[in-house]
């Protein structure tokens, strides 16, 4: 059963039973004052003013028994997963593996590295660590959201233009009917994300659909899934 998700560019043809939600990098060291983002200079009071609204799309998508998906930016302790590419690009203070005010700098494990407890994953939800800025790169991911009957999924989390937007083409790539929530979205760069927003629906949805949470709870309600 498809319902109707009214959307830029045109109305999103969800079917809950084929959906996910996929959470990007709501992690501290991005979000929390005194993370990793903070100490390049970011204003994170931006992000953080999203978590709200974050929080209430993940308790839409478990209150209709639908899947949610977690991602973290996280690198292996021994950065064999992070090319010198990565590592070394700018100038910043810190790099990847860095100690910082939250223990190592995008490391799996490390305080800094965890999602933030309001977002915490509930058991049995799948939370992968992708070592690329995209979710698919080195996750298996596909495979498993192949193997869960997963066609369509909807996006939310940091940063809108980096993670999110990356990981949305990789997955309209490999055909999934992608939809982003633009209040569960944010960037430290406001004209970023509003160019993104503008990217992925421009050309007839080229990368995807864009919709307030408003929209889709509106339609994704107790009733609407199981009535
Ligand atoms: C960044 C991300 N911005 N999660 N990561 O480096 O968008």
């Amino acid at each position: 059963m498809n319902l109707s998700v009214p959307a830029r560019p045109y109305d999103f043809p969800l079917d809950p039973s084929r959906a996910a939600l996929v959470v990007i990098d709501m992690q501290r060291d991005f979000i929390e004052p005194g993370g990793f983002g903070d100490a390049l200079g970011n204003d994170v009071s931006r992000l953080t003013a999203i978590v709200p609204t974050v929080a209430a799309l993940i308790a839409l998508f478990r209150e209709n028994g639908l899947p949610v998906i977690h991602t973290r930016e996280a690198h292996k302790p021994d950065l064999s997963d992070c090319p010198p590419a990565k590592r070394l690009r700018g100038k910043p203070g810190l790099r990847i593996g860095d100690d910082g005010a939250m223990g190592r700098i995008l490391i799996a494990g490390e305080p800094g590295n965890q999602i933030l407890a309001e977002l915490e994953p509930a058991d049995g939800e799948l939370a992968i660590d992708k070592p690329g800025k995209g979710m698919f790169w080195a996750t298996g991911l596909h495979e498993t959201l192949q193997d869960r009957g997963i066609t369509q999924l909807v996006f939310a989390g940091v940063t809108t233009e980096v993670c999110v937007q990356t990981s949305m083409r990789e997955a309209n790539d490999r055909g999934y009917e992608c939809l982003l929530i633009e209040d569960a979205t944010e960037s430290y760069f406001p004209e970023f994300k509003a160019s993104a927003i503008e990217m992925i629906v421009a050309q007839g949805g080229i990368v995807g659909w864009v919709t307030p949470l408003a929209s889709l709870a509106q339609v994704l309600s107790k009733e609407a899934v199981h009535g």
